[in-house]
């Protein structure tokens, strides 16, 4: 499949995906989703690709959803659209292997929701980040108001999703909404450097985490400590986990596999 509204490129083991629409400030039109569909499944399929990092193209990360096209949809249209992004931004979350947002200016709405997907967010010191919804008439619909607790508590989530106010990057960060702050001219440096420090450590046990983290928040405790030892289980008998303890033992770098 060829794009219009997406770049996507492979670099050393990273993918690089680049929401490309900088007269609309990266908003994503239905055209987009499908682009972005394909993109990410080819990420997660492809077995070269330990990464992936998500940015935009201009002085936008990604401002929302296409406001314009949203005003032309029939509610069916609409609820279709809905679900198909929330099934992206799931694929995504659930894909097994680490994403970093790499946010430089605006991530409004679906946005910020494309952000709060990511494993972890990394903000160019101009980011502008919100949920600006209910200033439509909307709510947030691709999981800001399920992923954006989670990460921030729910307090300060209402405050954002109520005010519908932008937060910038230094309030962001201290709210734990972004991980990191970079100046805007290193963001993609910092994001390929975070990616690259997860990625020397074991993939296996690296998806076996997020998956743990991210399953075992909507689980009691009990059952989230049960998940943790399962995977813990699995990976004890993975070559990777005889790798990475032998290499400690032999004051050595792993050389891990993904097997
Ligand atoms: N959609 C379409 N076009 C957009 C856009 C957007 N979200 N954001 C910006 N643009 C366009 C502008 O219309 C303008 O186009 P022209 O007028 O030049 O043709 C161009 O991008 C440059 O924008 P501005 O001239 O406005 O640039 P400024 O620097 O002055 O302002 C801004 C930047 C980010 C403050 C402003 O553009 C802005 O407020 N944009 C809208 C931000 C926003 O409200 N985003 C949230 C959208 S709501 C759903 C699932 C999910 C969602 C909805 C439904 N289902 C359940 C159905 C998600 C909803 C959202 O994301």
């Amino acid at each position: 499949m060829s794009y219009e509204n997406i770049v996507l490129e492979k670099r050393e083991g990273i993918a690089f995906l680049r929401v490309d629409r900088p007269s609309a400030l990266n908003a994503l039109n239905a055209a987009t989703i499908t682009e972005l569909e394909h993109a990410i499944d080819d990420v997660a399929k492809d077995e070269q690709v330990g990464a992936l990092i998500w940015h935009g193209e201009g002085k936008a990360f990604i401002a929302g959803a296409d406001i314009k096209e949203l005003a032309t949809l029939s509610p069916i249209e609409a609820k279709r659209l809905a679900r198909r992004g929330q099934l992206l931004l799931g694929r995504l979350e659930g894909m097994g292997k680490p994403s970093v947002a790499a946010i430089g200016g605006f991530a409004l709405g679906g946005g910020c929701e494309v952000a709060l997907a990511c494993t972890l967010r990394v903000a160019g010191d101009r980011a502008r980040l919100g949920l600006p919804e209910v200033g439509l008439g909307l709510i947030p619909g691709y999981g800001g108001t399920q992923r954006l607790p989670r990460i921030v508590g729910t307090g300060r989530a209402l405050e954002l999703i109520l005010t519908a106010e932008m937060v910038g990057a230094e309030e962001a960060h201290r709210i734990g909404l972004v991980n990191r702050i970079v100046d805007d001219a290193e963001l993609l440096d910092a994001a390929t450097a975070l990616a690259k420090r997860i990625m020397a450590n074991g993939p296996l046990a690296v998806e076996a985490a997020i998956e743990s983290v991210h399953r075992g928040s909507d689980l009691a405790l009990d059952d989230g400590l049960v998940l943790e030892t399962c995977q813990f289980g699995v990976l004890a008998g993975t070559n990777d986990m005889r790798e990475g303890t032998q290499a400690f033992i032999e004051k050595r770098k792993p050389d891990f596999k993904r097997s």
